[in-house]
C-alpha cells in the first residue's frame, strides 16, 4: 500500500512538471476597436486568449484560415480557442470590419 501511494505521487509530480510546456497560452486585448497585438505569431497547439478590454461589443470571427470559430459578441470576458491546425488565420471584429482584423501565424 504504502508502494502505491509513493508511485502515485511520482505521477503527479512528474505531470505538475510538464504543464507549463503543454499549457502554452498567448494573450491578445480586445480593444476599442482594435486587437492588440495586431499580428502575432503561436506554436500550433498554443491557447489563443482574447481578453474583452473595451467599453464597445466585440466579436472574434475567423474570416479566412485552416479552422473556422467564432465567439458571441461580448462587452467583457474572455474567449479562448487552442490553435491545432498551422497557417494563417485572418480575424475579424464582424462588428467593426474590415477595420478591425488581426492575423495569427500558426507554425
Ligand atoms: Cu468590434
Amino acid at each position: 500500500m504504502k508502494k502505491l501511494v509513493a508511485g502515485g505521487v511520482a505521477v503527479v509530480a512528474a505531470g505538475a512538471l510538464a504543464v507549463p510546456a503543454l499549457a502554452a497560452t498567448k494573450t491578445v486585448q480586445v480593444k476599442d476597436n482594435k486587437f492588440v497585438a495586431k499580428s502575432i505569431t503561436v506554436k500550433k497547439g498554443t491557447t489563443v486568449k482574447w481578453v474583452w478590454k473595451g467599453q464597445a461589443p466585440h466579436d472574434v470571427s475567423v474570416a479566412k484560415g485552416p479552422a473556422k470559430f467564432k465567439s458571441s459578441v461580448q462587452t467583457s470576458g474572455s474567449f479562448s480557442k487552442k490553435l491545432t491546425k498551422a497557417g494563417t488565420y485572418t480575424i475579424i471584429c464582424t462588428i467593426h470590419q474590415p477595420d478591425m482584423r488581426m492575423t495569427i501565424k500558426v507554425k
